[in-house]
């Protein structure tokens, strides 16, 4: 599209490079479709300014180049109209998502970004930067963000506002719309009465599920990208030919033609959420675990070692498919077997240590549902409890300065001085920040974790195949 010619009318919270190479194309694909020039997209960053650096020279404009069969030629996107630092600029966040030309607010932030207190589900106001953000500094959490965004709206009288999460969270939007009422309740009292009546009034959550996989960008992907382009794009992002969006379609006013873009409304998120969580991100999970243990630097180098396919597609026939309900329109079996080949994707280079990252957010939304939704039905939950051993393997044999988890330091307190299973395993499920009670203290559940870990740990990869294939 041409650049300069875009109206704002999105707010995005969280810049990375999924944001990119996902909401930014359905937006301009929407935009491109309608002939609509309103949904220019203001994008923020959280914790680094890094992003809005490498596009403020370029106007907003960057590449996305897709990696693996069927992928389209190199695309130019300028659905982003300004990029700012939230870190720097936290005014301006607000100011922009107050705006009345504001009609969108969309956030990847990723699961910590949410500051959620797993004891409770809702915000945890003991966070030093939430706590910041409710005594009136400028916020730097998103949430903040948004909950300030909105109270100047209703002061303005800016109108109606949707906040639409686009992170790998079960029902994201409401679980967003609890944390900013949370936020909103936790200020003092004269400001949380008309701020609460307003939001109720006008502003929605609804929840999506989207799906693209985009690993970070290397120096090399930025070097390839060049060679094809003959310029030089700091901002170019990699990404797998495939992405879906499904959205619920509670919006509390006007927003882009997505569907022309190819996303799915649907009444029914949570099934394709829970869906996605439980086969698609569970088995990634998976395969980056085993893979970190066994020395595999990418996804693709993990699913082909057969007997770890053999794990994930166990995994999903035995323990996921027969607890989870399918939304309508989803083939269980047609879909495991196109997440597995879309994780063979050779020319991706999707990192075991990327997806491996932030274990502590990921694991109970993952893995730990499909775990105790068996065990209540009385079944062993084999194969997710093989991944969740992988993953207490990789936090026990990682050096503290190198796990990557919001929780490192919290995990690195309770292992214990001996490395051994016996000791790893029953340290590690006493964390109760992830296993809560009775899961942590299932007898049957320790067992099979048990289990597994002596064989990644004593036995390695050889282990691994022997029982894997003979199990
Ligand atoms: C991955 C996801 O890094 C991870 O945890 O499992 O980012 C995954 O690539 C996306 O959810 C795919 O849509």
């Amino acid at each position: 599209m041409p650049t300069g010619t875009l109206r704002p009318g999105i707010v995005h919270l969280g810049l990375g490079a999924f944001a990119r190479a996902h909401t930014a194309v359905f937006t301009e694909n929407a935009m491109l479709a309608t002939g609509s020039s309103d949904w220019g997209i203001v994008g923020v960053t959280q914790r680094s300014d890094t992003v809005a650096r490498q596009l403020a020279p370029q106007n907003g404009l960057f590449t996305v180049a897709e990696r693996g069969s069927g992928a389209a030629p190199l695309r130019v996107v300028s659905s982003i109209v300004e990029a700012i630092s939230g870190r720097d600029h936290p005014e301006t966040v607000v100011d922009r998502i107050a705006a009345a030309t504001t009609h969108v607010v969309t956030l990847t932030v990723t699961e910590k970004g949410y500051r959620i207190d797993p004891h409770t589900g809702s915000l945890n106001t003991a966070d030093p930067q939430v706590r910041a953000d409710l005594t009136g500094h400028p916020p730097q959490t998103a949430i903040g963000q948004i909950t300030r965004g909105i109270q100047q709206r209703a002061r303005t009288g800016a109108g109606p506002l949707t906040v639409l999460s686009c992170d790998n969270l079960p029902g994201n939007g409401e679980l967003t719309g609890t944390l900013v009422r949370a936020f909103a309740a936790a200020l003092p009292d004269t400001e949380s009465g008309p701020l609460l009546t307003w939001l109720d009034a006008n502003v929605t959550f609804p929840s999506t599920m989207v799906d693209r996989m985009v690993p970070a960008t290397t120096e090399g992907d930025l070097d390839a990208v060049e060679h094809e382009l003959g310029l030089r794009d700091e901002a170019a992002v990699v990404a797998e030919p495939f992405m879906q969006w499904v959205i619920e379609d509670n919006f509390a006013g006007r927003r882009p033609a997505w569907e022309d873009a190819g996303a799915l409304f649907s009444t029914d998120v949570a099934a394709w959420e829970a869906a996605k969580l439980r086969l698609l991100n569970a088995s990634h999970s998976m395969l980056a675990y085993l893979g970190l243990a066994t020395g595999k630097e990418t996804i693709s180098d993990a699913v082909s070692e057969d007997s770890f396919r053999t794990a994930c597609r166990r995994m999903l026939a035995e323990d996921a498919l027969p607890t989870i309900s399918l939304p309508q329109g989803l083939h269980g079996g047609t879909y495991c077997q196109q997440v597995l080949e879309r994780f063979a994707n050779p020319a991706l280079g999707h990192t075991t240590a990327k997806v491996g990252s932030d274990g502590s957010q990921k694991i109970g939304l993952r893995l730990l549902t499909t775990v105790r939704a068996n065990l209540d039905a009385g079944r062993e939950p084999r194969w997710a409890a093989l991944a969740v051993a992988a993953w207490m393997h990789h936090v026990a044999t990682t050096a503290p300065s190198d796990l990557n988890d919001p929780l490192a330091a919290e995990l690195q307190g309770v292992l214990p001085a001996s490395r051994t299973p016996e000791a790893v395993v029953p340290a590690l499920l006493g964390f109760r920040s992830i296993f809560d009670d009775p899961l942590g203290s299932h007898e049957g559940f320790a067992d099979v974790l048990l289990h597994w870990y002596r064989i990644i740990d004593t036995h390695g990869l050889d282990g691994l195949r022997n029982e894997i294939n003979h199990g």
